[in-house]
């Protein structure tokens, strides 16, 4: 099926399934009757017609959520942890049609999506046990005063979600914001809608009660706009590019509400001469494939001690190119980012840099007919080149030398982002050391893991605000104290 055959409204059902909005435990139609077609990376064919909504359909979910807060706020922790933990067993049970609706539009190999499903069954499981554990403070102001801080839901809660892990990444704030006390409305990528549609229903059927989750899809200007300028939404939680996270930024900023920003990043793999570089080249070669390279914490730039340049690029590659299409490494999500990812290989040739592997797309074989592009390594890359600089979010490796443990830091921090780093090396203390100087989120040392339970977000223009761990279920709150006075009533 090809766009040209769908109707005038944007949609017809031939053949592809049709998802409506998910509002007050319903589908809804949207208001404007438009759908949008969603493609498969793996060959560009029809997978789903998304409902393609607007203010109008967000005024909609505001009502359905804006009318459930009260209820589910006063709800008690117990009871919202035994919600969230159906929801989990909701997702580990019906996991394939989740995995099956998130492959038809991201192209993910199959272990990688059942993964990322696990993944969001981990988020509503994991925070299931964080409500239990919340708790404000008392204040000591002396016998006569008692005085207390409660943490209380913000109401309703915008998340908008971007293309590249769809559901696992709306989970990342749907659980938490749910624990709290929230009600929801979700903004998924229009590119990648379906699962977290499906995920919807599911959790709408795990005993949710109606209007708690709501999903809005359409574009970021019309559907995803409207979310964050709506007066119910009181805390929006974005994950996406620079220049929306700005703009959403400056709505945010006129209208006063919280927001937490999760920007990508240009992170930095360090590896040091004395590593193991069987293990460091590894973990490059992993996080060039991974998701091929979209992924906004991928440490894709290789800052490499110089003596032991050469050896390391030779393993990477080689690990490299053994890899096939669709076998070991999925496509690229959607068609403006497979252009960019191209642009990027044109200006890396502009500019000198040598692609040891890879440094095209494929246009021969199956693969052809899919967005796949094949895991690239460059060699001879400056500081000041786009592809050492800007987030190529693709299966991209750009190697920068350096000489001596300062001028490694030097370049690990030459950027304006701050998401995440990776560091190698057969000294520990000096791993520690660079960890601490290095200005990210997040530093993973000789192969440190980062999961449900550890705190993610940027420093710089990565952004703002943290997810995950168990602080995150406090983003989704705001502190009110109480104080009671003890002393007796006197005139
Ligand atoms: O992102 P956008 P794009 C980076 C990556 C990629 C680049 C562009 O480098 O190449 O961003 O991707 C919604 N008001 N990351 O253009 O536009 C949109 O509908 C409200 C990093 O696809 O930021 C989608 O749901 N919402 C990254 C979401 O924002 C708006 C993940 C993300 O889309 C909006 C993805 C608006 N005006 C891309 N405009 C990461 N941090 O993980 C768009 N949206």
């Amino acid at each position: 099926m090809t766009n040209e055959t769908l109707d005038a409204v944007g949609g017809a059902s031939r053949g592809a399934e049709r998802f409506d909005h998910w509002i007050d435990g319903w589908g809804a139609a949207p208001v404007g009757g438009a759908y949008r077609p969603t493609t498969s990376p793996v060959d560009r064919s029809v997978s789903f017609e998304i409902a393609d909504g607007d203010g109008r359909d967000v005024d909609a979910a505001a009502v359905a959520a804006s009318s459930a807060r009260h209820a589910w706020a006063a709800t008690s922790t117990a009871e919202r942890s035994d919600l969230l933990r159906a929801v989990g067993t909701a997702v580990r049970e019906n996991l394939d049609g989740l995995v099956e609706a998130e492959i038809a539009e991201t192209g993910k190999l199959v272990a990688h999506a059942r993964a990322e499903m696990l993944s969001c069954a981990d988020y509503f499981e994991y925070y299931a046990a964080v409500v239990r554990t919340m708790h404000g403070e008392t204040i000591d102001q002396g016998p006569g005063q008692h005085t207390y801080t409660r943490h209380e839901p913000f109401g309703v809660v915008g998340i908008i979600a971007p293309w590249n892990g769809p559901l696992n990444q709306a989970s990342r704030g749907i659980a938490p914001a749910l624990a709290a006390g929230n009600t929801v409305i979700v903004k998924p990528s229009e590119f990648t809608s379906a699962a977290t549609l499906r995920f919807a229903r599911l959790a709408s059927a795990a005993g949710l009660p109606h209007g708690v989750l709501n999903v809005v899809t359409g574009t970021g200007p019309a559907a995803g706009a409207a979310l964050v300028r709506h007066d119910a939404v009181r805390k929006v939680t974005f994950t996406g590019s620079v220049p929306t996270g700005q703009v959403i930024a400056g709505i945010a900023a006129e209208r006063v509400i919280p927001l937490t920003l999760e920007l990508g990043g240009k992170s930095p793999l360090v590896v040091f001469g004395d590593a193991d570089l069987d293990r460091a080249a590894l973990a490059a070669a992993t996080t060039t494939l991974m998701n091929s390279g979209q992924v906004c914490s991928a440490t894709t730039r290789l800052i490499v001690e110089r003596s032991a340049q050469d050896a390391l690029l030779g393993r990477v590659s080689a690990i490299l190119e053994q890899k096939q299409p669709g076998v070991d490494f999925g496509p690229i999500i959607t068609e403006p980012q497979f252009e960019k990812v191209l642009g990027f290989f044109e200006s890396a040739a502009e500019a000198g840099a040598t692609a040891l592997t890879g440094g095209a797309c494929y246009r021969q074989g199956a693969a052809a007919s899919g967005r796949y592009i094949a895991p690239t390594v460059y060699k001879d890359v400056t500081p000041d080149m786009r592809i050492a600089r800007e987030e190529i979010f693709g299966p991209v490796l750009v190697s920068l030398p350096f000489d001596g443990f300062d001028e490694a830091i030097t370049l690990a921090n030459d950027t304006e982002y701050g998401l995440a780093a990776a560091v190698w090396t057969g000294d520990v203390a000096r791993g520690l050391r660079a960890a601490h100087l290095i200005e990210a989120g997040q530093v993973a040392v000789n192969g440190g893991v980062m999961t449900q339970e550890t705190p993610f977000g940027g420093y710089k223009r990565s952004g703002y605000g943290r997810e995950k761990g168990a602080a995150a279920v406090y983003e989704y709150t705001q502190v009110k104290t109480v104080s009671l006075g003890l002393a007796p009533q006197e005139l």
